[in-house]
């Protein structure tokens, strides 16, 4: 069997212990290391040449990294990706831009990133490729005469057609979409959205079998949720749990409650109404008043798209501003830290919480939420509240879900949750253990891997029984000709 070939913007830091505060990063890294494999992306690193792929095995994962330019950058990433696509995709066009320039810096940047990892694929290989940032990558692979099977998954949301419509190049991007094998989703629901937009926009059909015939090609498209492994979290947390950062915070609790939510600083999330429906629980029962508290860890991301400054100017406005309303002279209603904490020690931390409190305004699925949750002490397991819109509340019967937009509907459920009977959380926790461990990381990436694989089978079966010369994939667009991208690809050629 050929190896594992990885793709995704980002590849994941590779020192051990360094926090990595991403799910695709945290997800990936420990589906790879079970396997074996290459994962090839972007360092992190801006420079002013761009240079061949620099490799570094570590035990059985070998990590290919590139660097973008400064133009790159700002027209790829920070432009097309996190300007256009992440908030659309999340339902927030109104924070969206498009500019012309930098999708033809996505498509330039997609091209670049296939040309430099083309050299290293082996004819056995599968390739798997990753989230929002290289939707168009199968196709530039395709144009290259790569003809290993390429499956795609988005982490985030698909968002339903007439959002996804907002992005002036949708159907473009659609139509790269299909140039993939297998195009995996978080949820049913993410499934669905693409499905419409092939079959009410009349551009293909949909079988029984969830292949798709679309624009001369044909893929499966599916939900495989991504998980975690709880018990190896479970452990971990239990370990942890001794360590003096997690002591320091019994300490200091005296006996509260604790209330507890881990994000990337990101306007997806819902942190400002997450305070304030924790506000709105302390307005609405004194009695709450010096007996629990909210701690909010969120890392900073992004931190120079000029969104992200804003959002963060305004939690810290608003968790001021509720301190100073509540707080007492020993207590302090909520704690907001903007920092990293190692992947371990986190986990110790929500084993102390009574409430893991996950509330994002739109998320694909949401490992916070299982994390929380396997973190738990099953002896004594805190109760998750969690909001209807991540993908995360198809998978988790036991939680409280709630409308994060319902300030009241959210507060009533955390005082539910602080007040919940040892019994029923019990059962709820057994329930929710018991999902997580049926649908863990490893069943993700083996299910999606065969049917990669399955499909790539079927396919090539089918090529070598035609007799007829192929029909080719000419109806799409080429991303290094494409009307769309104004400026090909001529520093991509040099990058070799
Ligand atoms: C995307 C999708 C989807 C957070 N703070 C720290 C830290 N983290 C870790 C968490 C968790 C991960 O980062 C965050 O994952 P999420 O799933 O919650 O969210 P996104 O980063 O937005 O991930 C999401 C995911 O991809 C996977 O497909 O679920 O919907 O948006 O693992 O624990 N880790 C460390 N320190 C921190 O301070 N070490």
């Amino acid at each position: 069997m050929g190896r594992l070939i990885v793709v995704s913007n980002r590849v994941a830091p590779t020192q051990e212990g360094r926090p990595a505060a991403g799910g695709l990063a945290v997800g990936v890294l420990d589906a790879l290391k079970e396997t074996g494999g290459v994962w090839f992306g972007w360092s992190g690193e801006t420079v002013a040449e761009p240079s061949a792929p620099v490799i570094e095995q570590q035990g059985s994962v070998t990590y290919a990294t590139v660097s973008l330019t400064r133009r790159d950058y700002d027209q790829y990433y920070k432009g097309f990706s996190n300007t256009t696509l992440w908030p659309t995709f999340h339902y927030r066009n109104d924070l969206a831009r498009y500019e012309r320039q930098e999708y033809g810096g996505y498509l330039r940047v997609n091209v670049s990133l296939a040309r430099q990892l083309q050299p290293l694929i082996e004819p056995d290989d599968i390739i798997w490729v990753h989230d929002y940032h290289l939707i168009p990558f199968a196709r530039c692979l395709r144009d290259l005469g790569v003809k290993n099977p390429i499956g795609f998954f988005l982490h985030i949301p698909l968002p339903v057609p007439e959002v996804l419509r907002s992005v002036p190049p949708h159907e473009e991007l659609i139509k790269f979409m299909c140039h993939y094998d297998v195009v995996g989703f978080q949820t049913g629901a993410d499934r669905q959205a693409f499905l419409d937009y092939i079959e009410r926009g009349g551009h293909g059909t949909v079988s029984d079998d969830g292949m798709v015939h679309a624009w001369d090609r044909f893929l499966k498209v599916g939900a495989y949720p991504i998980g975690i492994y709880p018990d190896a979290i479970a452990r971990a947390s239990a370990q942890f749990s001794d360590r003096k950062a997690v002591r320091s915070l019994r300490e200091a609790m005296r006996g509260r409650k604790l209330i507890m939510s881990v994000d990337r600083l990101d306007y997806s999330k819902g942190l400002a109404e997450r305070f304030q429906a924790f506000e709105r629980m302390l307005q609405n029962g004194p009695g709450w008043h010096g007996r629990v508290s909210l701690l909010q860890i969120a890392p900073p991301t992004r931190s120079d798209v000029q969104t992200y400054q804003t959002i963060r100017r305004n939690l810290e406005g608003e968790a001021g501003r509720i301190n100073g309303r509540f707080a007492q002279l020993d207590w302090t209603p909520i704690q907001y830290l903007n920092r990293k904490y190692e992947r371990n020690l986190l986990m110790a931390l929500f084993r102390e919480a009574q409430v893991g409190y996950v509330a994002p305004l739109r998320d694909g699925m949401n490992l916070v939420a299982k994390e929380y949750v396997a973190s738990q002490n099953p002896e004594d397991p805190g109760v998750l509240v969690l909001s209807q819109f991540a993908g995360a509340a198809e998978q988790l019967p036991g939680a409280l879900v709630v409308n994060p937009y319902d300030l009241n509907q959210t507060a009533e459920a955390l005082e539910r949750a602080l007040s919940m009977p040892h019994a029923e959380r019990v059962s709820r926790y057994n329930d929710m253990m018991a999902s997580l461990r049926e649908n863990n990381l490893s069943v993700w990436r083996d299910t999606f891997l065969a049917d990669l694989r399955s499909v790539a089978t079927a396919a090539s079966v089918t090529a070598k029984a035609r007799t007829a010369a192929p029909a080719g994939a000419a109806s799409a667009p080429s991303p290094a000709t494409s009307a769309s991208a104004p400026e090909p690809a001529p520093r991509a050629a040099r990058a070799q």
